[in-house]
């Protein structure tokens, strides 16, 4: 989802808690997660100033998630700042110690950490349509993480009105591009068009054209969104109705089970009223009751400058911190 207004201020930082070790807790969901979101804002300001135009996350409220069971953060951030003119450039050394330092920090505590460039198949503002570049984009990035089994790829965020087979080829190249790096332990997710919804998977037609992509190592996990609006888009604090979000849920379950497939929901958020918290707990529950496929979810958003924003989760002010996640991650851990 597209993230329109930065009128956000800077939270206070959560007071540091001891962080449990997220491998020795008991799981009903593989994975439990947050979207931190941040070092992808001023997207019109390249490269941009840290601390200015965009943000890192605080180590801190890592600590703080972990020590509430999540065990994958995804990590938003642009591939422009990355690699800033084109996509086979060097990678930016400042950036990227940046990422790496979260990236390292999460996976010594055992939690799993996801690349995430927030591009929408888009660089510099128009689509990517050159793979064997996007080949080589993610086999440079991939190549600094290979020797991480907890780090996971994900291709990009959320393409959209892009041409099918575009975006299954951008997906295979990214697939090629960490193998051929040597990263074969790790797990990649592919996105969809469509904003890779999960209601729309089907009738997209992503179904029908991601299922034919192909990784030799067999650690495909396909990422859907799925918000619980009226139009999907997670731009309002309602609710659809009380069961909303395991309805959204249905096709693509049922896709993932044809297919022998495995899935994530990798944004998913409501806001903070009870036809809400009833829907993210019943969507939640379906998620549950099917991880013979999905393999968990993760909240859209936390980060250090969402401010009052209505899906935060940021510790300790985040309306979702204080609110939502007691209520729901019984469902998780
Ligand atoms: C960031 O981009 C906006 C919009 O293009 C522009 O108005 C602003 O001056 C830029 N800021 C800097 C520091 O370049
Ligand atoms: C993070 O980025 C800032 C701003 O570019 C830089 O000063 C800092 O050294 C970077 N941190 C790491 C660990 O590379
Ligand atoms: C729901 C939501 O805000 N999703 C966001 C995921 O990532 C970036 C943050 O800048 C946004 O573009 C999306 O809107």
């Amino acid at each position: 989802m597209l993230f329109q207004n930065l009128l956000a201020a800077l939270a206070v930082a959560g007071a540091v808690t001891a962080a449990p070790s997220a491998k020795r807790q008991e799981r009903k969901l593989k994975w439990f997660g947050i979207n931190e979101s941040g070092a992808e804002f001023g997207e019109k300001n390249f490269t941009g100033v840290y601390g200015k135009e965009f943000i890192w996350y605080d180590l801190n409220t890592i600590d703080q998630f972990i020590g509430q069971g999540m065990n994958m953060f995804r990590l938003n951030f642009l591939m422009e700042r990355l690699t800033p003119n084109k996509l086979d450039a060097p990678l930016d050394p400042l950036y990227l110690g940046n990422l790496t330092q979260q990236i390292k920090h999460i996976t010594d505590k055992g939690a799993y950490a996801m690349v995430q460039p927030h591009n929408y198949g888009r660089f510099h503002g128009e689509i990517i349509t050159d793979t064997a570049g996007f080949k080589t984009w993610w086999k440079n990035v991939a190549a600094q993480y290979k020797d991480n089994e907890l780090v996971v790829f994900d291709t990009n965020n959320e393409y959209h009105d892009m041409d099918q087979k575009l975006v299954f080829d951008l997906n295979q190249a990214a697939i090629d591009g960490v193998r051929e790096a040597g990263a074969k332990k790790q797990y990649i997710t592919p996105e969809g068009n469509s904003w890779s919804g999960a209601w729309t998977w089907v009738s997209s037609g992503n179904g029908a054209s991601l299922v034919n992509l192909k990784d030799p190592e067999n650690k495909l996990i396909y990422q859907m969104h799925q918000y619980l609006d009226t139009d999907g888009s997670g731009t309002h604090a309602e609710c659809v109705s009380a069961t909303i979000f395991s309805e959204r849920l249905q096709a693509a379950t049922k896709w993932l089970k044809d297919n022998k497939k495995q899935g994530v929901i990798g944004e998913f958020a409501g806001g903070n009223n009870a036809q809400c918290i009833s829907a993210l707990k019943d969507g939640l529950k379906h998620l549950g009751d099917n991880t013979d496929v999905w393999w968990g979810a993760i909240w859209w958003a936390a980060g250090p400058w969402w401010g009052d924003y209505m899906y935060s989760m940021e510790p300790t002010s985040g309306v979702a911190w204080t609110s939502i996640l007691p209520q729901i991650k019984s469902y998780f851990v």
